[in-house]
């Protein structure tokens, strides 16, 4: 049956509407095409739901199950062939057979702590085609649990470090200073990374209301300031109207420690505030004045480390003493060497001013990053699918994965512990892209060939896939139903079905069911239940909330055709810190203090060398040098959320001759011949990629940016370091973590040159899939 015989029986233009982490929206079929719209109810509407349509039937999409050749022929092993390996068709019920064989062997000989199903990921909206939830649930059910990983690519410094000093990392994030409350009482925002808003446009499962750019709108037009801190002048909108001070990437603490150094020789710090409500103040007084280490953090100090003038500092530090000021610290800042500094300093500096837990003030961290921040949360639980126990207590660090593979057994510093790598056998991928988000994918590659086996879900196929040695073709979130919502947002989505699945694409339930039944656990699994009783069956637990406050609590079927319900709200009530500032000895943080540690002496425990017991200005050690002159900033791109839909009609269309663009200055361009709209070949000693330049004023001198997110494209596998035509940042980015205490990510910044590739331009083959084997290439007795 073709697509629109498929999909337009009976109500060829009538819309149904669905949801993805970028934005609610309706869709129907007309004369064969997909036609997307925003949900009405979004005053500022996110361009990304335009991927949709040319990606439903894309040819990266994967139309069956697939076998890496060397995997059937040799069995389970580590393999450098990985990657530049063919592939071998597969049915489904012979590749459900043999992945059963092989789980069952791993988990007989090695066991369930042989398994690392960290998973990391994204996937698609939606409650009960979770991939992670998913795949977590089905490794707890058929394999006895596997190694997990912990903390996440986004705030893997932060998440780690807030709970020593600040309280819980969910309330800081999520129940703190709202959009709102900035709109009405904020005098002075102070936003370091900014809060660009095609970060703030995307969510977790699902966004129905982008309030953010009419929030600054409305503050700016009462009189608040924005103060941008960054390298892009693109990080905050217009309509913020802010002012930019470009800093040295990476320099940020040193500017915190200098504007707090101003207000303390001024005067200008709240004494009365540290006092009460903060630990350790002193200590790190005396690190600020230079009595602790001879060097007072003044603003001369602070000047040619950050290339902000000392006399700017002056001022931006008397600007924000008595004002109703906010301090916004990006989680880029803290994806990046010594990543915890800023973070700290950054609360030490909102702390100085005396300004958390007032409505509007204190310390946005990462407000603007995601849009589950600076919202109201809801006041019902959501349908949330139970993933079972896991047996085995071993993690890593999420983005510690490569170090894993290369050193089973080797040891490591996390959070005050020295931990050991476990020894993975098996690394089973549902819903992430590590070829995406890992950094230094040249290592990553040699860390995939060291398992016996990876298999990897995917409904394209990204690099990941084509690494893996049993692919796995699942359903893209239009091709099934499912109930959409974040914790943060008031509407909950019926997810209706748009298409018909994908060649021979499985749900990832209806995978792992047909899995769990061959280990025996088909039951436990799926406790007999169809993908729509599951749904009916989870819905269950919000409607009965809804019931229970006496609200509207329509049946599954009446939500299904309404399409949406409005969920009610807790108030925005400025959540712990606020509590704390309140009433401080009633409701305390929890943190040893039982305040905000300005200074740690958990910390100062641990002894990493760095990560010290309070916020500190740590010289970096990957900074430009001859070779790599200019910072790279591998930040977020604005069409996609990060590699999703990459072969969709806007992302596609936001590149320049199929390559990711890269802006520089028009100094940097100039001083390499390079013009606008050149590919360019940007490299250092870990890797290369081609990307087209973009020339502008608005990015820093000494300052390359490359979002991440182009499917990486190496010309030619075989090379130790092949080039990546696509425009991969991660072929450049080191894999080393933030510190010993939290082992984050730092993939935002690194450093390399750039030069006009004049060479034969390579054609872009990310999206073409892997030629299928020949038919004489079939397994052997076949
Ligand atoms: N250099 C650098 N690297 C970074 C960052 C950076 O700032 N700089 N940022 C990091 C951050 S913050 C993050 S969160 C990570 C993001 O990294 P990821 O979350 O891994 O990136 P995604 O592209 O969202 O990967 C999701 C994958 O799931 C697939 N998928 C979608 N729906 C389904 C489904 O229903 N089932 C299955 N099985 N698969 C599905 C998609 O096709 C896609 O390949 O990247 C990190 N990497
Ligand atoms: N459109 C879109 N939105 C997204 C995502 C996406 O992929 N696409 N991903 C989502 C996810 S998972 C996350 S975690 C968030 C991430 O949220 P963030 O990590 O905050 O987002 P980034 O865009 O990586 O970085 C924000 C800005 O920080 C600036 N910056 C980089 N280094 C420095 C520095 O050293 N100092 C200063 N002052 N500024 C610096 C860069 O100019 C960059 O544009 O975004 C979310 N939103
Ligand atoms: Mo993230």
């Amino acid at each position: 049956m073709t697509d629109k015989a498929a999909n337009t029986r009976g109500a060829e233009a009538e819309y149904r509407p669905h949801t993805s982490h970028w934005g609610v929206f309706d869709a129907r079929w007309q004369d064969g095409t997909l036609e997307v719209r925003p949900y009405a109810g979004d005053p500022d509407p996110n361009g990304i739901i335009d991927n949709f349509p040319a990606a439903l039937r894309h040819q990266a999409r994967i139309a069956q199950p697939m076998v890496r050749r060397g995997w059937l022929e040799r069995g389970p092993g580590p393999d450098d062939r990985r990657g530049r390996d063919e592939f071998v068709p597969m049915s489904w019920d012979a590749v459900l057979d043999l992945l059963g064989g092989e789980l069952r062997r791993v988990r007989d000989t090695h066991g369930p702590g042989a398994v690392f199903g960290g998973s990391y990921g994204w996937a698609s909206a939606g409650r009960f085609h979770h991939a992670q939830s998913q795949v977590h649930r089905f490794l707890n059910m058929a394999m006895g649990g596997y190694v997990r990983s912990v903390n996440s690519y986004s705030s893997g410094a932060s998440s780690v470090l807030v709970p020593h000093i600040l309280g819980n990392y969910e309330e800081l994030t999520k129940n703190n200073v709202s959009w709102e409350q900035i709109a009405e009482h904020t005098d002075i925002v102070l936003a370091f990374g900014g809060m660009a808003l095609k970060n703030s446009m995307v969510a977790g499962g699902s966004v129905s209301q982008h309030v953010e750019r009419g929030c600054m709108a409305r503050a700016k037009a009462r009189g608040c300031d924005f103060v941008l801190v960054g390298p892009l002048r693109s990080d905050l909108p217009e309509e913020a109207g802010a002012e930019w001070i470009s800093n040295i990437p990476g320099t940020d603490t040193a500017l915190m420690l200098a504007l707090m150094h101003t207000l303390v020789t001024e005067g200008l710090h709240d004494r009365v505030y540290l006092d009460r409500f903060t630990a350790g103040w002193p200590v790190f007084e005396r690190y600020l004045l230079g009595e602790a280490d001879g060097q007072p953090k003044t603003a001369a100090w602070a000047a040619p480390i950050t290339g902000v003038p000392a006399e700017e500092i002056v001022a931006l530090a008397r600007r924000l003493h008595g004002k109703r000021a906010l301090i916004v610290v990006a989680h880029s800042l803290q994806r990046a060497e010594h990543g915890e500094q800023p973070v700290w300093a950054g609360a030490a500096l909102a702390a100085a001013l005396g300004q958390i837990g007032l409505p509007g003030g204190g310390y946005g961290y990462a407000l603007g990053a995601i849009a589950y921040y600076g919202r109201r949360a809801n006041a019902v639980p959501l349908p949330t699918l139970a993933q079972g126990r896991n047996r085995v207590t071993d993690f890593i660090p999420v983005a510690r994965i490569a170090d894993m593979l290369l050193n089973p057994g080797g040891p490591y510093r996390y959070n005050g512990q020295t931990r050991a790598y476990p020894d993975i056998k098996l690394v089973y991928w549902a819903g992430g892209n590590p070829f995406h988000h890992h950094q230094d994918l040249n290592r990553l590659r040699h860390a995939f060939a060291q398992v016996d086996t990876l298999v990897v879900h995917e409904l394209a196929w990204t690099a990941t896939a084509r690494h893996a040695d049993i692919v796995l073709p699942c359903t893209m979130t239009l091709e099934r139903e499912d109930i959409g919502a974040n914790s943060h947002d008031p509407l909950m989505v019926a997810m209706h079905k748009l298409a018909e699945p994908f060649g021979e694409a499985r749900d990832d339930y209806d995978i792992f069911a047909g899995l769990a039944e061959r280990l025996g656990a088909g039951e436990v699994f799926t406790e007999g239940r169809t993908s729509r009783q599951w749904l009916e069956h989870l819905y269950e637990r919000t409607r009965t909330a809804l019931a229970e406050k006496g609200l509207p609590a329509p049946d599954f079927n009446t939500f299904w055709q309404l399409g949406r319900l409005e969920l009610p709200q807790a108030p925005d009530d400025g959540g712990e810190q606020r509590r704390f500032r309140n009433d401080p000895e009633g409701q305390p943080l929890p943190t040893p203090s039982g305040k905000i540690e300005i200074f740690s002496e958990t910390i100062a425990s641990y002894a990493e060398p760095d990560c010290p017991g309070h916020a500190t200005w740590l010289a970096p050690q990957h900074v430009p040098t001859p070779e790599a002159p200019l910072f790279v900033v591998a930040n977020q791109p604005a069409t996609r959320l990060h590699s999703q839909l990459d072969f969709g009609g806007h992302s596609a269309g936001a590149k320049r001759r199929g390559r990711e663009v890269a802006s520089l200055h028009p100094d940097d361009a100039a001083a390499r011949g390079i013009a606008d709209g050149d590919i360019i070949r940007i490299f250092n000693e870990r890797g290369a990629c081609l990307a087209a330049a973009r020339v502008t004023e608005d990015v820093r001198p000494g300052v390359i940016q490359l979002p991440t997110g182009a499917w990486y494209d190496p010309v030619d596998p075989e090379e130790e370091k092949p080039l990546c035509v696509h425009g991969n940042p991660n072929v450049l980015t080191r894999d080393v973590g933030t510190s010993g205490l939290a082992q984050g990510c730092t993939g935002q910044l690194t450093v390399a040159e750039v030069e006009l590739f004049t060479g034969n331009l390579p054609p872009v083959r990310a999206f073409e899939p892997p030629v299928p084997a020949r038919a004489e290439a079939e397994p052997a007795g076949n």
